[in-house]
């Protein structure tokens, strides 16, 4: 049960050398968070344009009370292992309520960025000094596997944030089956999903006005640079956003401005960018209701009730084994 996108242990520089090699050339969004990266994913979170983070948050401190109650329907003590936990605010509204209702369970954060975690750790040994925690970092899955015969508890596992939506539909099913393969009968998934919606509302959230997702894509150049010595002039690369309604799908890629050759030390090699000539940087798939219950489906879990946002831009999806 090897999946290509969250096992396989590609360097960077494998990675950066297959991307640049290839027809049409493309370059892995994982790599976007060094400390710079994430620090314009935070401004990008805070953007007018980026609407994601808000209707989340909306959905977590309107619903809060449901979710409790979906979230124990079956067992009363639980693990709730957060993927990719980031600063963890929309979690935190959880968390709150959840202590007060004196409810018993642990908070197992897991982020591949130990810098992530010390600060999250640190902010909520702070701001709920009575929470379990066992914060964790590395490989989701390996981690997943020891905590299946570790804990005898359930496990409310939540993946939000639409951090999904950096997977095709196909590696996204990959990555539910794998989630799947770690899981017990009575364990529960909480997915958070972008929503179809005013396909200029989506495009405008992947190419704000000031720029900010602009200098977030080129920050990886600036990354390769650094830590491959390559020669790229950001100056010479321009962001572009496109929005498909066929497929639900924005991508991002950068242009190069003109012809022009950069080469990376560590690879010991040159590439050739013709005028115009695109990078393939991103992908941010949404969803309808539909495409969300078809791939709990394939990957071997029933949606079992949806929480949305006001005006239904964003769903967090709770998700049972299916037997
Ligand atoms: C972190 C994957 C949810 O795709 O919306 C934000 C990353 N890229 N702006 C997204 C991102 C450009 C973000 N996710």
């Amino acid at each position: 049960m090897q999946s290509s996108i969250a096992t396989k242990q590609n360097t960077f520089a494998d990675d950066v050398l297959r991307g640049l090699s290839a027809t049409p050339k493309f370059l892995s969004s994982k790599y976007f968070y060094d400390d710079e990266g994430s620090r314009l994913f935070q401004e990008i979170m805070k953007l007018p344009e980026y609407y994601l983070t808000r209707a989340e948050f909306e959905i977590f401190s309107t619903r809060t009370k449901e979710i409790f109650a979906a979230f124990t329907e079956k067992s009363k003590s639980f693990d709730l292992i957060e993927l990719g936990a980031g600063d963890g605010t929309k979690t935190a509204v959880l968390i709150d309520y959840f202590l007060k209702q004196t409810a018993d369970f642990s908070y197992l954060p897991i982020d591949i960025s130990q810098e992530a975690i010390d600060f999250l750790t640190g902010k909520f040994k702070n701001e709920f000094p009575h929470l379990s925690m066992n914060a964790k970092t590395g490989d989701y899955f390996r981690i997943l596997e020891t905590l299946k015969t570790e804990s005898k508890r359930a496990k409310i596992i939540l993946f939000l944030g639409s951090n999904i939506g950096n997977f095709s539909k196909a590696q996204a099913q990959d990555f539910f089956r794998q989630l799947r393969g770690v899981m017990n009968e009575n364990d529960l998934l909480f997915v958070g999903f972008d929503l179809q919606k005013d396909p200029r509302v989506i495009l405008q959230a992947y190419d704000d006005a000031q720029g900010v997702t602009a200098a977030f894509n080129l920050n990886l150049l600036t990354r390769i640079n650094r830590e491959l010595g390559a020669n790229f002039n950001t100056n010479d690369f321009s962001h572009y956003a496109v929005y498909r309604p066929v497929e639900c799908a924005a991508r991002s890629f950068l242009i190069s401005r003109r012809a022009q050759t950069v080469s990376v030390e560590a690879l010991n090699k040159s590439f050739e960018f013709a005028a115009w000539e695109p990078i393939f940087m991103e992908i941010s798939q949404k969803y309808n209701q539909e495409m969300i219950g078809d791939l709990a489906l394939a990957s071997g879990f029933l949606a079992t009730q949806n929480f949305f946002d006001e005006r239904k831009f964003f769903v967090d999806s709770l998700w049972k084994v299916s037997l």
